[in-house]
């Protein structure tokens, strides 16, 4: 759900082809609102749509991509879980999966 200035932005939440990919997100990367294909990955960076779309990258940019990544976890080297995020946040993809990962790791408050 996403709501702007208050208001819920209905816009942003219609999938009128249920794929689970909102028409302006289709509309936006593949200039049209339905028919974008969930499984597949046009920019090829391993990333499907559907998980670029919940993960608030571009799908038509490989080097758009969500990494996350872990340092070996050894008795005497406990580094925390780190998130490389390599163009800036939008949508609500991101947002919420490194809330999550912020929030179980207590990284930051
Ligand atoms: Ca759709
Ligand atoms: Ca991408």
């Amino acid at each position: 759900m996403v709501i702007t200035g208050g208001r819920l932005n209905l816009a942003k939440i219609v999938d009128t082809d249920g794929n689970g990919l909102p028409d302006w997100w289709e509309q936006q990367y593949f200039g049209q609102p339905t028919g974008t294909s969930t499984n597949a990955d046009p920019d090829q960076d391993g990333e499907n749509n559907l998980a670029e779309f919940l993960s608030g990258t571009i799908p038509t940019n490989s080097l758009s991509v969500l990494k996350l990544s872990a340092p070996a976890i050894t008795r005497r080297n406990c580094s925390p879980l780190t998130i490389d995020h390599s163009t800036p946040v939008h949508g609500v993809g991101s947002e919420d999966a490194e809330e999550l990962i912020q929030g179980a790791t207590a990284i930051i408050p």
